[in-house]
């Protein structure tokens, strides 16, 4: 810790601000940002059924009944900013996934990763990996492609 009072006063959501990062540039080269303030879900009828709830029947109100929303302009920001991205905590189990992930952990690291995020904290580095060299295979695939 640096030992100035004021950054002991810091929020998350400031660390997010324009201000708050060019406050990091001058003592860091990059965020650990929550997922949220990249991509954050919301709970929304999504089976139609007029309640917002238990939208996959599975029985549980979990992340899995959520939806994306929008992703905020953050990585853009850090990023103009000379700051690299690494968002956490990417973990693998079903209940921790949004709905339009369909149950599949790869597909959320393939959304942050074509959100440009420089890299992630895992729980689950092989579930991470493997979707790492899945994204840099699209990319190979693409340039191939033109
Ligand atoms: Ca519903
Ligand atoms: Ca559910």
């Amino acid at each position: 810790m640096s030992g100035r009072p004021q950054l002991l006063a810091r929020t998350f959501g400031f660390l997010t601000t324009n201000a708050g990062l060019d406050e990091v540039r001058s003592y860091a080269d990059g965020i650990g940002a929550w997922k949220p303030y990249i991509n954050t879900t919301a709970a929304v009828d999504i089976n139609g059924d007029g309640v917002v709830g238990d939208e996959n029947g599975d029985g549980r109100i979990d992340e899995s009944d959520r939806r994306l929303t929008n992703p905020t302009d953050l990585v853009a920001r850090a990023h103009a900013r000379g700051l690299v991205v690494h968002p956490y905590t990417f973990r693998s189990e079903r209940r921790r996934l949004a709905f339009d992930y369909g149950d599949n952990p790869v597909e959320e690291y393939l959304r942050f990763y074509e959100l440009g995020v420089d890299g992630v904290f895992s729980d689950f580095a092989d579930d991470a990996f493997a979707a790492r060299e899945l994204f840099v295979l699209q990319g190979q695939a693409l340039e191939d492609a033109e």
